[in-house]
């Protein structure tokens, strides 16, 4: 009997069964984000500009790509390597600008024609595309955007978002998949505010502003994500959590909320707050990243919270439509490529890990009031011989195991990334 067969039949003897959880995880989208390849650069400005917006990429691996071309490839190497349904992720600064389309514009001119070698690439490999505006390391930062007192600045990021909105659609109708667009600013202070009801009070009547371009909610999917604080906005966010949550509660027919689990105090977990949302909002978005006591953005891993949100959104219905899953880290001190399939893969494994568990009869223990064999169930579960089904479930994707994809990337590093300067 081959391993597979051997953990299937470990697997039934709980009532789980592995070839419905392999069927199941192979269709559920998961949004890789091309910031990890470049260190959250982008295309639109100069690339030695620093990143702003209180976010941070620290360490200087070489290989990071310097073009839209050396992205595209390097996101091939990756897409070679994950199992499962990726979907692009697009920030607005990776907007390619060339002879064809007329050449740079800045943000709130942006057009869905500065998308399209992105849609090319993503059509080509069956991928759909999410997006999102940038609201981030630009001179029209003042350092504010959408919650500024200064009404131009205002505009400007208005405007841009509603060329987002207008790009996002073209993404949708184009790669026939549902555009998630997220909407994430970096606005707040470092030092105790003046005033944090007037801010926000603008930000809220931007991305009204914003949200007033006309789409398709059934095409383009806009959320707010919330953020407690940022490297230089210390004190306060205008996009706080409470706020976010609201703007999308009374704004539930054109907007969705979005949480990332780097967002919030360290001891706050967003694998329980999945729930919560879900009790009142048909669909919800999330960032699946690390943070390392604060919003680090380490490589995704197969950890207890990565595994708990990944049994939180099997087991609230998640995988019908009601969470949208995207990866959001960023770590420049290793290499790009290793990071983006480790976090990758390891989000998958937590799936996997979260469709074979005897959710049923967790719950049946819980309602009984069966705590003791809850616990030592669960605990049971940790070490079933998940590894030979995740193999297993590689070799039906056509993709390597966990000890076959490392050398690819090494070779890769040895014969291209070495190259970059
Ligand atoms: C920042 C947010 C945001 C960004 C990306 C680049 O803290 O998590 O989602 O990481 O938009
Ligand atoms: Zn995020």
């Amino acid at each position: 009997m081959n391993v597979y067969e051997y953990a299937k039949e470990r697997y039934a003897a709980l009532g789980i069964d592995t070839e419905a959880a392999l069927t199941a995880l192979r269709v559920v989208p998961v949004s890789l984000h091309c910031w990890q390849g470049d260190d959250v650069r982008g295309f639109d400005g100069d690339p030695s500009k620093p990143l702003t917006g209180g976010i941070q990429t620290t360490g200087s691996y070489p290989g990071r790509a310097r073009t839209p071309e050396e992205l595209m490839d390097d996101l091939d190497v990756v897409l070679s390597l994950i199992p499962g349904t990726p979907k692009m992720n697009l920030h607005a600064s990776y907007a390619i600008f060339n002879r064809e389309n007329g050449g740079w514009v800045d943000r709130d001119k942006l057009e869905p024609k500065h998308f399209q070698p992105w849609v090319d690439f993503c059509r080509a490999r069956g991928l759909g595309c999410d997006f999102n505006p940038t609201f981030f390391s630009h001179e029209r930062c003042d350092p504010l955007t959408l919650s500024s007192p200064n009404e131009s600045t205002r505009r400007f990021w208005i405007d841009h978002g509603r060329a987002c909105i207008r790009i996002s659609q073209y993404l949708a109708e184009q790669l026939g998949k549902p555009c998630i667009m997220n909407i994430w600013t970096g606005d707040g202070c470092k030092d105790i505010p003046g005033d944090r009801l007037g801010p926000r009070q603008c930000y809220r009547d931007s991305i009204d502003a914003i949200l007033a371009e006309p789409f398709d909610f059934s095409k383009v999917r806009p959320c707010v994500e919330s953020k407690v604080f940022g490297i230089g906005v210390e004190s306060y966010t205008a996009g706080s959590s409470e706020f976010s949550l609201l703007y999308a509660a009374m704004h539930r027919d054109k907007c969705i909320p979005l949480m990332d689990n780097g967002h919030y105090h360290p001891t706050e977990m967003v694998s329980d707050k999945i729930s919560a949302l879900l009790a009142f909002f048909p669909e919800i978005a999330l960032h699946v990243t690390r943070p390392v006591r604060w919003d680090s953005d380490h490589v995704v891993l197969f950890d207890d919270e990565t595994r708990e949100i990944a049994r939180e959104i099997v087991r609230c219905g998640g995988l019908n439509g009601r969470v949208d899953i995207a990866l959001d880290y960023f770590d420049a001190s290793i290499n790009r490529l290793a990071a983006w399939v480790t976090g990758y893969r390891n989000f998958q494994k937590a799936l996997l890990f979260a469709l074979l568990q005897p959710n049923g009869e967790l719950k049946a223990m819980q309602d009984a009031g069966n705590f003791t064999k809850l616990l030592v169930t669960q605990e049971r579960l940790k070490t079933m011989p998940l590894g030979d089904v995740w193999d297993e479930y590689c070799r039906r994707c056509g993709k390597p195991l966990d000890d076959e994809w490392f050398p690819v990337v090494e070779q890769y590093e040895a014969d291209v990334l070495s190259k970059r300067s």
